[in-house]
């Protein structure tokens, strides 16, 4: 369904968040050109446009500055969904998120949907070995590179359950002063993925594109004008990424 966006501008912003090296280029890059690359440069994205039916979704992602700048308010304002990104193998990096991040997204829409999502799930889990077959994506264009887990390579200990990880969407939607029973459980929106094999890559996005899709009638229907920062727009930079290069 999706193809190249025409008009270039975004009806909805949805933004990662999470400390360095937990994969969030990565996820994006695996979601956008279908690869997955050991070493990838962050400087220089901004955001990526993805045309979802007939909608323009702008992704942010953080072009390095959580490393030596922090984030500011600007980064998650006027966001419909955060993606709150750990890295399964360090229990810090969800700490992280809750210490350093949550409080960025005080910028965010007031119904801003969240996603806790455990990246790197190839190094604790076999399952996630595989690319995600159950994907429907079937974009001609971009055709997947995968980028398996040899067989027989040893797991490493997952530092942060699953459990964990819907704690803390629990404690997020405390946080926001919202009522569990009235936002999307857990399961919706707590994910576990690899960006390096691409399991989960496609349902973490897309669950989140047809979730913000409501936050777009509603801005429409109420004939906001776009929210999003457009005076440093920068498509992220399309590198010449191989598997496992
Ligand atoms: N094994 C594994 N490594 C990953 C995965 N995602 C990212 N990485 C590696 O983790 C490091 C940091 O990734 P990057 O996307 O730059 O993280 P960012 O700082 O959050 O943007 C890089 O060396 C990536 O190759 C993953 O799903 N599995
Ligand atoms: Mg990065």
């Amino acid at each position: 369904m999706p193809q190249a966006s025409r008009t270039k501008k975004p009806d909805v912003k949805v933004v990662i968040l999470g400390d360095m090296n937990v994969g969030k280029t990565s996820l994006l890059h695996r979601y956008t050109e279908r690869k997955f690359k050991d070493t990838i440069s962050t400087v220089g994205g901004a955001f990526f446009l993805k045309q979802w039916g007939p909608y323009n979704i702008s992704i942010w992602d953080t072009a390095g500055r959580e490393q030596f700048h922090g984030l500011g308010s600007m980064y998650c304002r006027g966001a419909a969904a955060v993606i709150l990104t750990y890295d399964v193998t360090n229990w810090q990096s969800l700490a992280e998120l809750e210490n350093r991040f949550l409080s960025l997204t005080d910028t965010a829409n007031t119904d801003c949907i969240f996603a806790i999502v455990g990246n790197k799930a190839d190094l604790t889990d076999t399952l996630a070995h595989g690319p995600d077959t159950e994907s429907e994506r079937g974009d001609e264009a971009q055709p997947e590179v995968p980028c398996p887990t040899p067989p027989g390579t040893p797991l490493q200990h997952k530092q942060v359950s699953r459990e964990d990880a819907v704690a803390l969407y629990a404690r997020v939607l405390r946080y926001k002063g919202l009522e569990e029973k009235a936002c999307l459980p857990a399961e919706t929106v707590c994910f576990e993925t690899s960006a390096k094999t691409g399991y989960n890559v496609d349902v973490l996005f897309e669950t989140l594109f047809d979730l913000v899709l409501p936050s777009i009638l509603k801005k429409r229907s109420e004939g906001e004008s776009s929210t999003v920062d457009l005076e440093t727009p920068m498509e992220v930079k399309r590198t010449k990424a191989g598997c496992c290069a």
